[in-house]
């Protein structure tokens, strides 16, 4: 068994332990490095996993890579996606690629994505991410092996954490029940996840007994003893009659001391100075050429600047944020807000906030952070996005006021169903936070960047929805729909620090859109604009609107800026914070009075732009009035890893894309069709 050249059946390379305990240990160093040059990642569990990788890698499993697609290979799922250095590595040890390249994780267009995409680099043999899904694609291979009469074996890395996730034990029933003797799970123990200790965030032990009453060979092994987890290996392989899983005990961060069994190092990369004293502590710092592999992501990184820029739509002057002596924004992350209203408003014993492991980066647990007496009304209730979202329903049902939040994508599609008959058909008094929306989430990827979560959301009958634009509306948005707001509901924020562009005497009123006009520059961003409420507010006579949602909203302001500056364009900019219920009146009044509205979203197009789309179509106010229309958003396609401004610019979803839009519209509109309107209009009035 092993590494083995697919055609003539020659062993390309037997590792002795000590050989696979020393290729391990050079795994940890360039992981390590890679962690440094991406400034993100994950340096606990790629530790912790290294043994089992080198082993699985390099000894058990039948591949060749010379030929990644091997009918006959052995099939390994990443599941734990967020290892993925581990696994990058791994393939990178046996010949799939070279080890030095790994050194490009995270970054812009990288076959090394901050979680394992399959059809970015051979070897990888599914896409992963969303935790608890591997063992289940894991189930479909064995039983594709079995149908076509492979012999091959089918082996899903998993961590303790991902245990408490429903869709997991679903698939071990499913592997008992067929009796998958193909398949093989192996449980990275290292008894930490991100909120803390797995015994503590939601117990999934006795680990054994739950596999072994599912029908499966159980083995619980030292995850660091080279021999044991190779023998454990070759031993399931062996196994006959049902599938086996391998509960490896492990040390988060293992290797490094300064990392070992802390939580705090779970998503959390190295500086430089770590990164020495940690290849020190291995005995690397001679062995790994780490200056050269930083600059190579350096130089990487020089030329993905070079074609992005390349990219952009070009004005007269530089507008980028904060690029100019005037107009300088603060920026502040969305999700601060959130936290904030939480721990203002947290003393009502009806709130109830439920932890879904994620729970720091998210600010729910501000909720208790400075009142721990609040404690009680905090419920951890691990990675199990799916029943936290039914329970939710059922603390509703009695009075309560629960709230939950995870990454959008997570908080709104793994529980779509969960949402739809469990929250929104009973109409329970649920709010449910998807943080960290959009493509600037940044270097995690596409599996984190929820794109698509507004559309099921908006779908929803009796589900309210609101997309704040910063982090002072987040406050007051929370404010509002914790605590005044019955009925299902949904606040959606980004995890980056983006501008700040309201203040404590900015309206905020829940379906009642702001406009937002710009009256010149101004030291301060902010100031440069002058925002009332939509229903207060007197026509102007603009040449076009803007109407954005979320931080596309800073983003549509600074495109008003440009079109006033470069173009002598008025743009109305609609902050249109609530999606559902729309304010249709301030929509109708757009396209009446300006006759040209660009949409401006960080999701999918459609979510922001087919709402008002379809309010334009549906309205009888609007028969025979031309509207110009153009939608600035994601058009259709998955995100990227890359650095989240990085991000805003690939997906076209920056003010110079809505400038660009707006100017290409104007000319539509200045080429006749407009004069024709400014004829329809003059005879409508508010
Ligand atoms: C469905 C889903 N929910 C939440 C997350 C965010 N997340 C990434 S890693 C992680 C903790 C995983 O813990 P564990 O499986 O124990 O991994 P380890 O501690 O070994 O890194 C969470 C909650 C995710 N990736 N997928």
């Amino acid at each position: 068994m092993a590494l083995k050249n697919s055609t003539s059946g020659a062993i390309i390379r037997d590792y002795s332990i000590e050989d696979l305990k020393d290729a391990a240990s050079l795994m940890r160093g360039y992981d390590l490095v890679a962690l440094c040059a991406a400034g993100s990642g994950h340096a606990g569990g790629t530790l912790s996993i290294m043994d089992i990788t080198a082993a699985l890698y390099l000894k058990v499993a039948d591949h060749d890579p010379e030929n990644p697609s091997w009918p006959d290979r052995d099939r390994i799922i990443w599941s734990t996606g967020h290892k993925a250095p581990s696994l990058y590595l791994g393939l990178a040890f046996a010949g799939f690629c070279p080890p030095e390249d790994v050194a490009l994780l995270r970054k812009l267009w990288s076959p090394y994505q901050g979680h394992p995409h399959w059809l970015k680099l051979p070897g990888i043999e599914v896409s992963t991410g969303s935790l608890g899904q591997g063992l289940s694609i894991g189930v479909g291979i064995a039983l594709a092996g079995r149908l076509d009469g492979k012999n091959y074996k089918t082996f899903c890395l998993m961590g303790d954490g991902e245990q408490q996730e429903g869709q997991i034990w679903e698939a071990a029933m499913e592997a008992g029940h067929y009796k998958l003797d193909n398949l093989i799970g192996i449980v990275d123990c290292n008894r930490l996840q991100i909120d803390g200790k797995v015994s503590d965030v939601m117990n999934v032990d006795p680990l054994d007994e739950k596999y072994r009453s599912f029908g499966w060979e159980v083995l619980r092994i030292n995850g660091h003893d080279m021999t044991q987890v190779v023998e454990a290996l070759e031993k399931a392989k062996a196994t006959s009659g049902k599938p086996t899983v391998i509960l490896a005990e492990t040390v988060k961060g293992k290797g490094v001391s300064f990392m070992e069994d802390l939580a705090g190092w779970h998503g959390k990369s190295p500086n430089f100075e770590e990164l020495k004293k940690a290849l020190g502590e291995l005995g690397l710092l001679e062995t790994i050429p780490y200056q050269k592999l930083l600059d190579m992501a350096k130089y990487y990184q020089v030329e993905v600047d070079r074609q992005l820029d390349a990219k952009m739509p070009k004005f007269k002057r530089n507008y980028w944020w904060n690029a100019a002596e005037n107009m300088k924004v603060k920026m502040e992350p969305t999700r601060k807000g959130f936290g904030q209203s939480l721990a203002e408003n947290g003393d009502d014993e009806r709130i109830v906030c439920l932890g879904l492991d994620i729970s720091g980066s998210i600010t729910i647990s501000d909720f208790y952070a400075s009142k721990p007496e609040r404690k009680r009304r905090w419920i951890s209730m691990g990675i199990a996005e799916q029943s936290a979202t039914s329970a939710a329903a059922g603390l509703a049902k009695e009075g309560k006021l629960p709230v939950l939040g995870t990454y959008a994508t997570f908080a709104a599609a793994r529980n779509l169903d969960q949402i739809r008959t469990s929250v929104c058909y009973g109409n329970f008094n649920v709010m449910i936070a998807g943080a960290h929306g959009g493509v600037s989430v940044g270097p995690d990827g596409a599996t984190h960047q929820a794109l698509e979560d507004l559309f099921a959301r908006c779908g929803l009958p009796n589900m309210s929805v609101v997309v704040p634009c910063d982090a002072v509306e987040t406050r007051k948005a929370t404010n509002y729909l914790l605590l005044h707001h019955q009925g299902p509901k949904y606040i959606r924020f980004a995890r980056e620090a983006t501008p700040v562009v309201t203040d404590e005497r900015t309206p905020f009123e829940f379906g009642h859109a702001n406009v937002i006009r710009f009256r010149g520059e101004k030291t301060n961003f902010a100031e440069a604009f002058e925002t009332g409420l939509a229903a207060e507010y007197d026509n102007e006579g603009e040449d076009l609107t803007i109407i954005a949602c979320g931080p596309m909203v800073p983003e549509a302001m600074r495109a008003a800026w440009i079109l006033k500056a470069d173009f002598g364009y008025e743009s109305r900019v609609v902050n249109l914070h609530t999606l559902k219920p729309i304010d249709e009146a301030v929509i109708l009044l757009a396209a009446k009075e300006t006759g040209v509205i660009v949409t401006a979203e960080e999701h999918q197009i459609g979510a922001l732009a087919w709402r008002v789309s379809s309010v334009i179509t549906e309205s009888t106010q609007l028969y025979g009035v031309p509207v110009i229309t153009g939608a600035i958003g994601v058009k259709d396609r998955f995100g990227d890893s890359g650095a989240p401004w990085e991000l805003i610019k690939e997906f076209e979803v920056s003010a110079e894309h809505i400038a660009k839009k707006a100017v290409e519209l104007m000319e539509v509109k200045r080429a006749g069709i407009g004069e024709k309107q400014e004829h329809l209009f003059a005879g409508q009035v508010r």
